[in-house]
């Protein structure tokens, strides 16, 4: 490789676009996969679904690395932790948080562990954690049993916790907010995302105060995090342990950054609301068939979100007089392979037609 090319490789990446807001120093060997700078879409059908001249755009976190937003955060854990000395990183998962872990620790040169709530993760992250080379260990419990377990092991010398309660991961996370408000020209009005664990609303309401404060953009978003019915501690305002839904990256009761969360949502004048399993699936299929955009589950309860303010009359924010012109975005944070199970079982079985033109003719139904 010559030297143009390898600068060029070390360029790309969330820590080298936004190094000064990082919590890295001028000596941090930086691993990366070239995360972040992902498109921001407009979406006509989704703005036209709002009315009133608003403007709907589709952060697409799936496009990552290894599909999901969780590489913004994991390259800024995995470099300190590297910088720190650390043999080892360890996590707890809903899925995509072991395969991102997974792949930058191999980046690294570092081993890592996950610990997953057994028969919960989607086939596609679980295979990711596999081939990235992760020693996996699957717990008879859910998230939050395998969160507590990571925390009780602790910090040692040489094993770094990548879950977002280090506050690196929030730290890396804080650039999709920059990186909206760089190709808008300024934040939006309105930002609606998934809420899981609730890091990734802490990190995008951190980054547009942090953004604003700096004077690179002059207003703040109003933030709408989306829980999954079944799964809706923040919403009800109590751990669930009996959690119940399709979207299994967001299947926790007992979230780390609850309280940021709840922080986020009353400095930015927002909601937390939940949309149902049905609802979520809905908006998954809408998405890809209207949009071309194939989200995971858990990453279509923006989008369910979106048309629950549009449409009904018991959305914890309405839309029905938002104001005019108002710019909104929706993150979508992981590819839709990564969860493909629910929309395999709804395919149909193909039949085959025989290989003539006019076999293939009738098929099409010319
Ligand atoms: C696709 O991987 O918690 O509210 O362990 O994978 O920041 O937790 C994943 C969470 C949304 C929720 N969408 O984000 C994990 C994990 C997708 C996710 C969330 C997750 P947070």
């Amino acid at each position: 490789m010559d030297s143009t090319t390898a600068k060029s490789q070390r360029s790309r990446g969330v820590i080298e676009r936004y190094r000064e807001f990082l919590p890295v120093s001028p000596a941090t060997r930086i691993v990366s996969l070239g995360e972040g700078n992902t498109p921001l879409i407009h979406c006509p059908q989704l703005s036209k679904r709002v009315g009133r001249g608003c403007e709907v755009f589709v952060k697409n976190e799936g496009v990552n690395p290894t599909g999901s937003f969780k590489d913004r955060g994991m390259t800024v854990a995995v470099s300190e932790a590297l910088e720190h000395g650390a043999s080892a990183v360890i996590c707890a998962s809903t899925g995509n948080t072991s395969a991102s872990a997974s792949a930058y620790a191999t980046r690294a040169g570092i081993s890592c562990v996950v610990i997953l709530p057994a028969g919960k993760i989607a086939t596609g992250k679980l295979l990711q954690a596999f081939v990235y080379g992760a020693k996996i260990v699957a717990i008879d419990g859910n998230f939050d049993d395998a969160l507590r377990i990571v925390c009780q092991l602790g910090e040692t010398g040489d094993l770094a916790i990548v879950n977002s309660i280090n506050s690196d991961r929030i730290a890396g996370q804080k650039t999709a907010a920059f990186e909206i408000a760089d190709e808008l020209r300024d934040a939006p009005d309105f930002h609606l995302l998934p809420v899981g664990n609730a890091g990734n609303i802490t990190a995008y309401w951190a980054g547009y105060r942090e953004y604003c404060a700096h004077g690179r953009s002059t207003k703040l978003p109003v933030m709408i995090g989306f829980q999954a019915a079944g799964a809706a501690p923040i919403f009800y305002n109590r751990i669930i342990e009996k959690l119940e839904t399709v979207a299994s990256a967001i299947r926790i009761g007992n979230p780390a950054s609850w309280k940021q969360a709840r922080a986020a949502i009353a400095e930015s004048r927002g909601a937390i609301d939940v949309v149902s399993d049905e609802e979520i699936l809905a908006a998954q299929t809408w998405l890809a068939r209207q949009e071309g955009i194939f989200v995971e589950p858990a990453s279509a309860a923006s989008i369910a979100g979106l048309f629950k303010c549009c449409d009904s009359g018991e959305a914890a924010y309405s839309f029905q007089k938002i104001p005019e012109e108002s710019r909104i975005v929706c993150t979508v944070t992981g590819h839709g392979l990564k969860d493909p199970d629910v929309m395999i079982g709804r395919m149909k079985e193909l039949e085959s037609v025989p290989a003539t033109v006019g076999d293939v003719r009738r098929a099409i139904g010319l």
